[in-house]
């Protein structure tokens, strides 16, 4: 086997990727990781088995080396968040868009196999037609979406003008493990799982019935490893997600279920940007690329909540 390329492998996603990578067998892993939004504890048991590099994206000369000859690189680098696109865009431009030209640059450059690229589902924003189709005209309203959406732009046309293949993956809201709740911008099921833990009430921007297909963090590692391996696949995009979606409402009373709680939630205003419902259509991403969802929206809150217990002791 040979080299495996992760940017972003110290976040929250990316650690889970090195895990499955090392679980499937590799023994060349190169994280490539700013530090930024990652963190080098996500990678703490596994730290021996890899070859962590503190490097920027944006920093062509310092990851070109690092990207050569690798047989995949998973780029999953980014600043996500739709709030904090719109708040402080500078920032989450350059690295996911400046960014991500330059980690397909290296790689074009250094021979590499593949790039599997980590795409977001708010490609399709306001559109009210559920579920989301790859073949549905996109329709960012966020410049994160945008972000995103021209990294996918960039991955096809590296493939289409100089013959890198490249798979986009459009992930739909995942949460899990080690998702970081520390931030006013973090995913909403990490700050409803320590809301909850905590015995608080979450905060609902808008009505709640805005709706989300969550996907646990083991089944996007899952799709993305078999992005790498499929064939007849370069230069294309596919949703990674469930195909489910629930309300923030049905979310939150699925953790007081499970908990044995009922903790009244605090209601404020919609978020700019915010888009209404998300949901999957994963048969192509099942045909294609053998795409398997196993983990319902329960089993995933109740895995994630025994994360944060066991992390917090
Ligand atoms: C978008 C993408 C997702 C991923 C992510 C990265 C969509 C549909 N999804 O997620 O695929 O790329 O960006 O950041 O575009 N909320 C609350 N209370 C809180 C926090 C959030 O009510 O304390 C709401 C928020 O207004 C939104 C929903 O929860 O309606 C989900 O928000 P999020 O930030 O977890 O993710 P989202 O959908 O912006």
């Amino acid at each position: 086997m040979g080299k495996y390329v992760v940017t972003g492998g110290a976040g929250f996603i990316g650690s889970a990727l090195v895990r499955g990578l090392l679980a499937a067998g590799a023994r060349h892993v190169v994280v490539i990781d700013n530090l930024l939004t990652g963190k080098e504890k996500n990678l703490e048991e596994v730290r021996s088995q890899i070859d962590f590099q503190r490097a920027d994206i944006r920093d062509y000369s310092a990851i070109a080396p690092l990207i050569e000859g690798a047989e995949v690189v998973f780029h999953l680098a980014a600043i996500p968040s739709v709030p904090r696109s719109i708040e402080d865009p500078v920032p989450s431009h350059e690295v996911n868009v400046d960014g991500t030209f330059q980690v397909l640059r290296a790689a074009a450059a250094g021979g590499v196999g593949r790039v599997v690229y980590a795409a977001s589902s708010s490609a399709y924003g306001g559109s009210e037609i559920l579920p989301k189709v790859e073949t549905m005209a996109p329709a960012p309203q966020s410049p994160y979406a945008v972000q995103k959406l021209a990294g996918e732009y960039y991955a096809q046309v590296f493939y289409r003008c100089f013959g890198l293949e490249t798979v986009s993956l459009r992930y739909f809201n995942v949460y899990g493990p080690r998702q970081d709740p520390s931030s006013p911008y973090s995913g909403v099921i990490s700050l409803f799982i320590r809301a909850i833990a905590e015995r608080r009430a979450p905060t609902i921007f808008g009505d709640g019935e805005q709706s989300r297909d969550f996907t646990y963090v083991e089944d996007v590692v899952d799709a993305t490893l078999k992005a790498a391996r499929a064939r007849g696949v370069a230069g294309k995009v596919y949703n990674a997600g469930n195909g489910n979606r629930y309300t923030l409402k049905q979310v939150w009373q699925t953790l007081e279920r499970i908990e044995g709680v009922e903790i009244a939630p605090v209601y404020g205003p919609p978020r700019a940007g915010d888009v209404r419902h998300s949901q999957a259509d994963v048969t192509a991403a099942v045909t294609d690329l053998g795409l398997q969802p196993r983990f319902s929206l329960e089993e995933g809150l109740r895995r994630t909540l025994e994360w944060w217990r066991a992390e917090r002791g």
